[in-house]
């Protein structure tokens, strides 16, 4: 079949299923907006930022457990693109970007709107292509989607050139393709999983550590049955809230700077640590010398790459966590004792029994963790949460009722300040049934507020909590703690009027200043059927505990603080 490159680009979508890309139009791609213009397949948002688009594609891509789909022109649409891809990136999340590129001649000539897209790309893609020439298009577009869902799964970026959307060629898109350079391991290796399996039944002090591969390989079923198994505890990073759900007894909580003192002591006693897709980054890991210091490694992970990478391991298992789990349950089933380990457990009871996850509730100011556990209690686990970054970030992520997957979306690895918004609304087109609900903070809610027009325009209805503690909250505790008190430019006394923002937008907007009128501004927003902002006065000076130092070990931890 013979197409023009703007053609082949909607039907690759369409035989991809594509069904929502997000994205913003310019020069460059303006072939390609034609060819939207006239296609009925799938539903384009424009969104009012080219970094919303990306986030808002990674939301949809977190919510739906598919490929996310954005569409940028080149230069500043393709810059302003970057923070979205990046944060996309260090998540592992499915992306195909497709950027506009001044046509083929003019590169390298400062044309206008010109920018070595490619070369900005590289660091924070799995992969990228600058299209040179019609005849290679379509294999770039099923490679590109092949190559963001497989493996380690992460954004890849397509550039082409304008007049590339214009020629004409021919199209057959492959349905299955394989490539030479390029092949994830899926099955791991089955005498490994045997030795891993063994260490599993001599070990006394073991602690499974589940990172964010749980969520991307669709494994909780599988970690759940192999913890009911075994009766290993459990420790989760910020990426893998979910995996047990809250309340399950063999749940340790969250490790690592902000993690729980049971998580944080398991591991640092452990005598086998079992990293389940988890990439031992620094801010789980605490001091490196001393984390997991007396346990023996078994790391299981489908990117072969990250495995030694931050810690020897001594079992290496690379491949796919779904399979890797249901074949190591294979090998654990016959007689497991897990009476073995009833010593080990009460240890770890009572470490959560002495220091549970707690904040004073006592006076009139409304506590942040309150106002997380009721929208838990309201909404329950069905909803799905995201955020941006701070301290809310952190509150939401040690107070919330998780359960299970693809409900809970967050930036980890880059913590990138106005993820949080636009994510949401794309969360909310992948899941319309459900609730969407965005904790933010009064600094990072304004990093992508513009969004509140794509929101209103296609009648995307999220909640937007702002925990407004009128401060940059997480730095100024940095600075609190670490810093003397001295708070350096952190101070966001000066706002806007958060109620008259979101109307002038068209969405819904409320403030509470004690508990009964947060209640009431959440049923409220509910009811409302728009994106809402609610504005939430809480005490200030809350931190969020309890708090490894950077550079500290896991079993230093500030559990408590007092000037
Ligand atoms: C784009 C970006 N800029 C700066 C930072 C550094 N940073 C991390 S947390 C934080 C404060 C966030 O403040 P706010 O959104 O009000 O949330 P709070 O911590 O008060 O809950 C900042 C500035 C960041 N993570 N992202």
């Amino acid at each position: 079949m013979e197409l023009n490159g703007s053609q082949m680009i909607v039907e690759a979508l369409r035989a991809e299923g594509v069904k929502t890309v997000f994205g913003y139009p310019g020069g460059a791609v303006l072939n390609l907006y034609d060819e939207l213009y006239k296609q009925k397949y799938f539903e384009h948002i424009l969104t009012r930022h080219e970094q919303a688009a990306v986030h808002a594609a990674d939301g949809y891509a977190r919510a739906s457990g598919k490929v996310g789909v954005a569409i940028v022109t080149s230069g500043p649409g393709f810059t302003n693109a970057v923070t979205g891809i990046a944060t996309a990136h260090t998540d592992s999340i499915p992306l195909v970007i497709i950027s506009g590129q001044v046509a083929a001649a003019l590169i390298g000539t400062d044309a206008f709107q010109e920018i070595d897209a490619v070369g900005i790309s590289r660091p924070c893609t799995k992969h990228n292509f600058l299209v040179k020439s019609i005849s290679e298009l379509p294999l770039i577009l099923k490679e590109a989607f092949y190559i963001a869902r497989s493996g380690r799964p992460g954004p890849v970026h397509i550039d082409i050139p304008k007049d590339i959307t214009a020629e004409i060629g021919q199209f057959n898109y492959p349905s299955e393709i394989t490539m030479k350079t390029y092949k994830p391991t899926i099955k791991g290796n089955p005498r490994q999983i045997q030795k891993a399996a063994q260490a599993i039944r001599e070990s006394s002090q073991p602690v499974f550590y589940a990172g964010g591969g749980v969520m991307l390989s669709n494994a909780v079923k599988e970690t759940r049955s192999l913890v009911e198994l075994t009766g290993v505890p459990l420790v989760e990073t910020l990426m893998a809230r979910g995996t047990l759900a809250a309340g399950d007894p063999n749940l340790l909580g969250m490790v690592g700077m902000h993690g729980s003192y049971a998580a944080n002591m398991a591991v640092s006693e452990a005598d086998l640590l079992i990293a389940l897709g988890a990439r031992f980054d620094d801010r789980v890991t605490g001091r490196l010398g001393e984390f997991a210091k007396h346990a023996k490694i078994i790391h299981i992970d489908v990117d072969p790459s990250s495995i030694g990478k931050i810690v020897e391991a001594d079992y290496p298992i690379v491949g796919d966590l779904k399979i890797a789990l249901g074949d190591l349950y294979a090998q654990l089933s016959e007689k497991f004792d897990k009476n073995r380990l009833s010593d080990w457990r009460s240890r770890l009871s009572n470490y959560a029994a002495i220091y549970p996850l707690g904040y004073d509730d006592e006076g009139d100011a409304i506590k942040p963790q309150w106002v997380v556990e009721e929208v838990g209690k309201a909404l329950g686990s069905k909803a799905v949460i995201t955020t941006d970054v701070g301290q809310h970030q952190m509150w939401a992520a040690q107070y919330y009722p998780f359960d299970g997957a693809n409900r809970w979306i967050t930036s980890g690895g880059l913590g990138t300040m106005g993820y949080g918004f636009p994510a949401a609304l794309g969360a909310k087109k992948a899941r319309p049934e459900a609730t969407v609900v965005n904790f933010t903070g009064d600094g990072s809610i304004l990093m992508n507020i513009q969004e509140l027009t794509t929101a209103s325009a296609n009648n995307i209805a999220v909640i937007n909590v702002v925990l407004n503690n009128n401060y940059l909250g997480m730095v100024r505790q940095w600075q609190t703690f670490f810093y003397d008190n001295r708070i350096s430019h952190t101070d966001l006394s000066a706002q806007p009027d958060f109620v008259k923002l979101a109307e002038a937008f068209g969405a819904f907007g409320a403030r509470a200043a004690k508990k009964e009128e947060f209640l009431e501004a959440f049923n409220a927003a509910i009811a409302s059927g728009k994106t809402a902002i609610l504005d939430v006065a809480i005490d200030r000076d809350e931190n969020v505990l309890p708090m490894v130092p950077t550079g500290g070990a896991l079993y230093n931890m500030i559990l408590d603080y007092k000037e």
